[in-house]
């Protein structure tokens, strides 16, 4: 039984971490036995979420995860795509993960009225007496990373325009499509989903938010996704779950 590692259902969001949604809704779609448990960063391989147990290994990185699980179990998340769709969808992925992440890292973390609406309740466990400590701490590093990441040296407007770029793109080419490559979900609607989902959720107030959720295409397909892979739920981050 494989247990996927994540921080855990938040801001009306399978997942804090967009990157868990991705491996959450590649288990989904593997229809392997899975079970979810909270992490812990010290457990954590690489020190970042998510991270899975197989068999009593640990194993770190969405990538990687789904390249463990393609492998071992011999599932092709990409089946009957041709050698060109699979190049779009590499690309995609990284745009998603490498750049639009880090958008909505910046609205989350560093706007402060999203921060106190979000983030910052990462830190109840923090006893009170330290805890503004090291909620500064924790987000002067990410500060850091934004700026050596490249995007934080940047400005918000110039932060938000980057970002629409990158929804429009995703928006442009699911086009009327049901799913991002064709009639059917292949791996890159994991990722798809997991990060257009962290940009439309509307408890998170930005240009970035304002732009995703204009795009009905996108809201109708979020809704598409959590109806095939999360029936379980009646809407995600605002989008209503439709087949
Ligand atoms: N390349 C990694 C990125 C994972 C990642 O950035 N996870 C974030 C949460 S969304 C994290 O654990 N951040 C903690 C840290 O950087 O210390 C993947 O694909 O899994």
């Amino acid at each position: 039984m494989i247990t996927l590692y994540g921080s855990g259902p938040n801001f009306g969001l399978p997942d804090a971490s967009p990157f868990v949604t991705k491996v959450e809704t590649l288990l989904r779609m593997s229809k392997l036995p899975f079970e979810k448990a909270l992490m812990s960063f010290s457990k954590a391989p690489k020190g970042k979420i998510p991270y899975i147990e197989d068999d009593g290994r640990l194993l770190g990185d969405s990538t990687l995860i789904r390249w463990h699980i393609e492998k071992k179990y011999e599932i092709d998340f990409d089946r009957g795509l041709t050698a060109e769709q699979r190049a779009v969808a590499w690309a995609f992925e990284k745009m998603a993960e490498d750049n639009l992440y880090w958008a909505s890292v910046y609205f989350r973390w560093m706007v402060e009225a999203n921060f106190r609406k979000g983030p910052v309740n990462f830190f109840r466990s923090v006893p009170a007496p330290v805890r503004p400590v090291v909620v500064s701490m924790i987000r002067r590093r990410l500060r850091k990373t934004l700026h050596g990441q490249g995007l934080g040296r940047h400005s918000r407007d110039e932060i938000t325009a980057i970002g629409i770029r990158s929804i429009d793109a995703m928006a442009g080419y699911l086009g009327e499509k049901p799913f991002f490559m064709g009639n059917e979900p292949a791996g890159i609607d994991a990722t798809m989903f997991a990060f257009a989902i962290s940009a439309i959720c509307p408890l998170f107030d930005s240009d970035l938010q304002r732009a995703a959720s204009g795009h009905a295409n996108l809201r109708h397909y979020i809704g598409r996704m959590a109806a095939r892979f999360y029936p379980e739920l009646s809407e995600i981050a605002g989008c209503t779950a439709v087949a």
